[in-house]
């Protein structure tokens, strides 16, 4: 028997949300070497038309539509769009994400609520709106892009631990709810990536010398790096594919092993 047929997405349709570059764009495109048809939105026209041609340069023929995740009219006319333009999500990765860092009494309850929005309720809106196509086929993945944040706080990121624990249980619960239709759901928790998000927490000091929470991270990683998107793929095409069958409800911490470790010790 052919075991690699398991990790196959030949025929498959894929919908990454937010996924010009970054996680999302390595993720649509280990699901086109996979034999996935992509489909992908971003905020706004420029974010889509840069995906477009990002995808076109690894041979990629991604469908890109503009859509706030947010905006609940908005993803049903998107679904409605792709399942009319390549067919029905076969596989969903809400991806689209935020992040604030602010100490949570300087944050206003506006921009809590924009991350929760964003990172939580978003999830619940996409999830929502591809679960019955899902149940038509008898068959469906859907895996949601958690975090360390899932399972740990830090200063300045209350929102978005906030909504990623949230998205864990959401997770939990979509696979208690809809495993019976033959649908995973399960999460991927990344560790510390190498992405427009995260740069911020490793630019170069002043005097050349590594950021702070870059140092910071390298001890607490016993990989000692920083993750890149590529180490992302391999376990994302696992829970995209049959290989994953009778995986569900898990979240599956990508993160070098961050979450094993106290961190390097001192001298
Ligand atoms: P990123 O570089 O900031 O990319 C996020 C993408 O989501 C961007 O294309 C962004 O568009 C899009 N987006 C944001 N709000 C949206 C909305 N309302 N509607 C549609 N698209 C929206 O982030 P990333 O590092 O690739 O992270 C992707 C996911 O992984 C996020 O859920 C993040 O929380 C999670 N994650 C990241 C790390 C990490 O270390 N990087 C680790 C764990 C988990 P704009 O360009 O307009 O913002
Ligand atoms: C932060 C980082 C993290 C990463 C990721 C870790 O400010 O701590 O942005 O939150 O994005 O979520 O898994």
């Amino acid at each position: 028997m052919d075991f690699t047929k398991k990790f196959s997405l030949e025929g498959k349709v894929a919908w990454v949300t937010g996924a010009s570059y970054g996680i999302g764009f390595a993720l649509a495109t280990a699901f086109a070497e996979a034999g996935a048809k992509i489909a992908f939105n971003d905020i706004n026209q420029d974010l889509v038309d840069k995906g477009i041609a990002a995808y076109k340069e690894k041979g990629i023929e991604a469908r890109g539509y503009v859509c706030d995740v947010t905006d609940e009219p908005a993803v049903k006319e998107t679904l409605a769009l792709i399942t009319k333009d390549i067919g029905s999500v076969d596989i969903l990765v809400n991806n689209a994400g935020i992040i604030k860092r602010t100490p949570m009494v300087e944050m206003s309850a506006e921009d809590f609520r924009k991350v929760i929005d964003i990172d939580l309720t978003a999830p619940f809106i996409i999830a929502k709106a591809v679960i019955p196509s899902m149940i038509e086929k008898g068959h469906g993945k859907i895996i949601n892009i958690c975090s360390m944040m899932s399972e740990l706080g830090r200063e300045t990121v209350s929102a978005y631990a906030a909504a990623k624990g949230g998205l864990k249980m959401l997770t939990r619960n979509i696979c208690s709810e809809y495993g019976q239709y033959n649908i995973q759901c399960n999460g991927i928790g990344p560790g510390y990536i190498a992405t427009p998000q995260t740069a911020p927490l490793r630019e170069k000091q002043a005097d050349g010398s590594r950021h702070p929470f870059d140092n910071f991270i390298i001890s607490k990683t016993p990989a000692a790096r920083w993750g890149e998107t590529d180490d992302l793929t391999g376990p994302a095409v696992f829970l995209a594919s049959e290989a994953s069958d009778f995986v569900n409800g898990h979240i599956l911490y990508v993160d070098g092993g961050i979450l094993a470790y106290i961190g390097k010790q001192p001298g």
